[in-house]
């Protein structure tokens, strides 16, 4: 007997670059689709744990039909909850990152109906390992069917859309167990898209 989860889950790995030249088109590699408890088990048991993952590497779960990039249509207004683990050796991440699978997979990360939930991301790095949670929008209505530029403003910005990022941002911080004085931070993918990397500032912490 399997047990089906509610959405069907891709496995997305990003290599280390091998020398010059690679872009992250060469890099990122779809790994597997699944959509039961025992598959992703499956999954899980064979592949490497990260705390073995050579430095740039990462793993993406997403929602099968969302590729981990920015770029795609469903991510292009969206942004992310991150948090940095900066004591590597001391930091347990094969356990945290199983935790935030099993949050994703099991849709305890969002209330049913939000819609926000992308997908989860780890990025081993060389000072630090960042785990991730990719949300739809950043609180703002998507206008024009999508199409719309949501970081020049025309978006509106929503009481209820912002709340519920906020509960996502809160129930990711929950999982990892982090202290109340720990920050998780939010921010917009445009923003890290035009500062040509993740470290954007913040627009929402939690
Ligand atoms: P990162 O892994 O988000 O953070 O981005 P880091 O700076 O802590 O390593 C590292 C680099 O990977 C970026 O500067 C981009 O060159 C590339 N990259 C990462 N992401 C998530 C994307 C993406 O969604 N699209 C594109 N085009 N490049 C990306």
């Amino acid at each position: 007997v399997k047990h089906p989860l509610m959405h069907k889950w891709t496995l997305w790995f990003t290599k280390p670059p091998s020398g010059k030249g690679d872009n992250w088109n060469d890099l990122l590699k779809e790994v597997i689709t699944f959509n039961s408890v025992e598959e992703f088990w499956g999954v899980y048991n064979n592949i490497a744990p990260t705390s073995e993952l050579a430095l740039k590497s990462d793993y993406h779960l997403f929602k099968e039909g969302v590729r981990p990039e920015w770029e795609d249509v469903q991510n292009k207004h969206g942004g992310k909850w991150s948090y940095q683990f900066k004591e590597k050796r001391n930091v347990p991440i094969d356990e945290l990152w199983l935790h935030v699978m099993l949050a994703a997979i099991g849709e305890t990360l969002e209330e049913e109906g939000d819609g926000e939930l992308m997908g989860v991301v780890v990025n081993v790095r060389k000072g630090f390992y960042r785990i991730g949670v990719w949300t739809r929008t950043i609180g703002k209505s998507i206008p024009n069917g999508g199409d719309g530029d949501v970081a020049g403003g025309k978006g509106r910005s929503t009481e209820k859309g912002r709340e519920i990022l906020m509960n996502i941002g809160r129930k990711f911080k929950e999982v990892l167990k982090l202290p109340a004085s720990e920050a998780v931070e939010f921010s917009g993918h445009t923003d890290s898209a035009h500062s040509g990397s993740t470290r954007a500032k913040a627009k929402y912490t939690v």
